[in-house]
């Protein structure tokens, strides 16, 4: 998630490029008037064109970014899934049955250390991923419903939707 504050930063100062400039003008604090300064077109389209940019990455990263579904597979009663942990949770919907045990695996690649632990609030399970391993957690759903995964700041997050049998 840093990335997205660095987007978030670097948006700003695309769209708002005066406030740069105007600290490094040199005039006394009681001069108010304004002096514009020209800039060249091009640099002009440039900087609104890369605000645009970063401002449509945020959305995407938000808004936008497309779910990745996935069943569990049965096997001796239990259903299991494998969640690669890289830049965020894949899949990132896991779809499991009501009242049969579900092994969680999550297989962590990204050593970013905001995705260090992972939280699953709803079956009081809270686990710490070492990077390079599958950490496995078990639970058993006994109500349908939508039930969040994150990690340990809440940033990433994933949902594990729970179906009739
Ligand atoms: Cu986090």
């Amino acid at each position: 998630m840093k990335l997205a504050a660095i987007l978030v930063r670097t948006a700003l100062l695309s769209i708002f490029p005066m406030e740069m400039s105007d600290s490094q003008m040199q005039h006394s604090p009681t001069d108010r008037s304004f002096q514009p300064i020209e800039q060249p077109l091009p640099v002009k389209v440039g900087v609104v064109l890369g605000g645009l940019t970063l401002v449509g990455a945020e959305l995407w990263w938000f808004l936008g970014r497309k779910q990745q579904k996935q069943q569990a597979t049965q096997s001796n009663g239990v259903q299991s899934v494998l969640v690669t942990v890289d830049g965020g949770y894949r899949p990132d919907r896991v779809i499991v049955n009501s009242g049969e045990p579900v092994r969680l695996s999550f297989r962590r690649l990204d050593g970013n250390s905001c995705l260090d632990e992972v939280l699953i609030p709803d079956f009081g399970i809270s686990t710490r991923l070492p990077v390079g391993q599958t950490t496995t957690v078990e639970f058993t759903p006994t109500k349908i419903g939508e039930y969040t995964f994150t990690c340990g700041m809440r940033m990433f997050r994933g949902v594990i939707e729970v179906t009739a049998t």
